[in-house]
């Protein structure tokens, strides 16, 4: 099939922000090309296929709400659903709506450049396509580009290396070997356990522990199914009304004002829950109070004392250099319990740092661990690492990376001053990361939708960000971000993963209710803060 060389509009990624994206301006009669670099959708969860790789967020949660229709046929199996359930929903997806036929897969964009003379964007693939198009939206995810340990030796290793991100299709079995896995983030945190019941033997390689929290998973019970069926809709109001676009009891309480056995009650009732918010989202202070965070951390602390049997693996698993919540926390399966077999081992980084891959192996300032393979569950360049990843260049043929040097810069983490437009799709100073990504993608997507709709229907060819919005935006999410703990915690929130990546809070924590309305408000008040231009009259 060929595809057009000029159409209305380019969407870069065909993870569930760019199927939703493509969906909707379809409906609205834009001709819209996308380019996906794996050979199917799914984006995150196409990608991320690690043994334990799983959602965080509950699935009935966690799924498209702009078709009540799909909401009521599709099946989740899982509280939590792992890996392949979410690939084959978004497959489903796909199918569903006739997707594929405008989606070019195993096609990267490598450049995208603004031709200011004619409004228009010329979009480069790295199999030699151009493609011209009016609007340019990003939808390339925030945990895309993946990255390795900055440490040398990373080709010297004999035996094999996987990164998590980039798991074999087929998967792989490590019966009888000597693995590593280096990292202890979710991905580390998910795999470890399965990885373990494989091995011969594990060593973890840890540089900073995570909090992790008792997941809880099961499977669905088919009552609690129907019932969530027949209230999705009044759910789907209260998930987008909400703080992080999972409904929960707002706190009305400091985590201090109450008795320490009140609090202990609150949080045990959050742990048994087995939710991610639960407990950081029990009082009102605990993202925004040290001492109101120590409580819930101590509370986990303890918790993994209770989990592992040694006391001083138990201490090298309990983080205390930074506040509960600020880095991203866990939902595990038997993570702390995998530390109780003979054949598991922890190695504390901080105190024996790495030194590199040898031949056969790690090594580290002190020790040197033979090894048959290598797991690199080191995480992304989030948020930015995938759009600076693309010579995307805006007027007067500035580099986005450029205009980012300092940290990502935009109005409502949606458009850029200088790339008229462009949008990015859960872009960095929006709620994305500190939220149920589902729900914010739709917002962005039916958000960008009527923009292009209203331009369309106002004879207008461009939208731009002010640079006074720009300005005033930056210099909200920063002042919201630090009135929390976040800034306090060296975090992929803050880019401090990445050497030499600026050291800015990249996401925006007012909520993604308030959120919400402000974007709706903005919108409805003429799209307040953006520069519409008439559209060029064809010469
Ligand atoms: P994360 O959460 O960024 O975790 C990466 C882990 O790898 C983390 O423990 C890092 O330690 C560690 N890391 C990274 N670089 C190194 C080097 N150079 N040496 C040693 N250890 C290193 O990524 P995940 O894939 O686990 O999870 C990403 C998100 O997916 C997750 O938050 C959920 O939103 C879903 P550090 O903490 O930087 O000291």
């Amino acid at each position: 099939m060929t595809h057009p060389r000029e159409v209305d509009a380019v969407i870069v990624g065909a993870g569930f922000a760019g199927m939703y994206q493509l969906h909707r301006l379809r409906e609205l009669g834009f001709t819209t090309r996308v380019f996906e670099a794996g050979d199917g959708v799914g984006g995150t969860w196409y990608w991320n296929r690690y043994p334990g790789a799983r959602c965080d967020v509950e699935s009935m949660s966690y799924s498209y709400s702009f078709s009540p229709e799909l909401e009521q046929d599709w099946e989740w199996t899982e509280k939590y659903p792992a890996q392949p359930e979410i690939l084959r929903y978004a497959e489903h997806v796909a199918d569903r709506f006739d997707l594929g036929r405008d989606i070019t897969f195993e096609t990267r964009v490598t450049s995208a450049a603004y031709d200011e003379g004619r409004e228009r964007w010329l979009v480069t693939t790295d199999t030699g396509e151009t493609v011209d198009t009016q609007f340019l939206i990003m939808a390339t995810g925030c945990l895309s580009a993946s990255k390795l340990p900055e440490v040398p030796g990373l080709d010297r290793f004999q035996g094999q290396t996987f990164h998590t991100a980039h798991w074999p299709r087929g998967g792989v079995d490590f019966t009888g070997q000597r693995v590593a896995v280096i990292g202890t983030g979710s991905s580390g945190v998910q795999s470890i356990p399965i990885i373990a019941s494989q091995a011969a033997e594990l060593t973890v390689f840890q540089r900073t522990p995570a909090f992790s929290l008792a997941a809880r998973n099961r499977p669905l019970e088919q009552s609690e199914i129907d019932q969530m069926k027949a209230r999705y809709r009044d759910w789907r109001a209260a998930q987008r009304a909400s703080g992080f676009g999972v409904p929960i009891e707002p706190a009305t309480k400091s985590a201090l004002e109450v008795s320490e056995a009140e609090r202990t009650a609150k949080y045990q009732g959050a742990w048994d829950g087995g939710t991610l918010t639960a407990i950081i989202g029990g009082y009102t202070d605990i993202l925004a109070d040290r001492e109101a965070n120590e409580t819930a951390a101590e509370f986990v602390r303890q918790k993994i004392r209770e989990r592992v049997t040694d006391p001083q693996v138990a201490e090298t698993l309990s983080p205390r250099s930074y506040p509960i919540g600020t880095k991203r926390p866990c939902l595990d399966t038997n993570y702390y319990e995998t530390y109780n077999q003979p054949h598991v081992h922890l190695v504390d980084l901080r105190k024996t740092p790495l030194v590199g891959l040898t031949e056969t192996g790690v090594a580290t300032s002190e020790d040197s661990y033979d090894l048959d393979a290598v797991v690199f569950a080191t995480g992304f360049d989030a948020m930015t690492g995938a759009l600076t990843a693309i010579d995307i260049r805006g007027r007067g043929a500035v580099a986005l990376k450029e205009k980012w040097s300092e940290g990502p810069r935009s109005y409502l983490g949606l458009c850029v001053t200088g790339f008229p437009n462009l949008f990015t799709i859960t872009g960095p100073s929006s709620p994305s990361v500190l939220s149920n990504m589902i729900v914010s993608i739709e917002q962005h997507v039916e958000w960008v939708s009527d923009a292009l709709a209203h331009l369309r229907q106002n004879g207008l060819g461009t939208i731009e960000a002010t640079a006074e919005a720009e300005d005033g935006w930056v210099a909200h999410v920063e002042e919201v971000g630090n009135a929390t703990l976040y800034p306090q915690a060296d975090s992929w929130y803050m880019g401090s993963n990445v050497p030499g990546k600026p050291r800015v809070f990249m996401a925006y924590i007012g909520g993604v209710g308030p959120y919400r309305e402000l974007c709706t408000e903005i919108a409805e008040n003429g799209y307040r803060g953006f520069a519409l231009t008439p559209a060029l009259t064809p010469a």
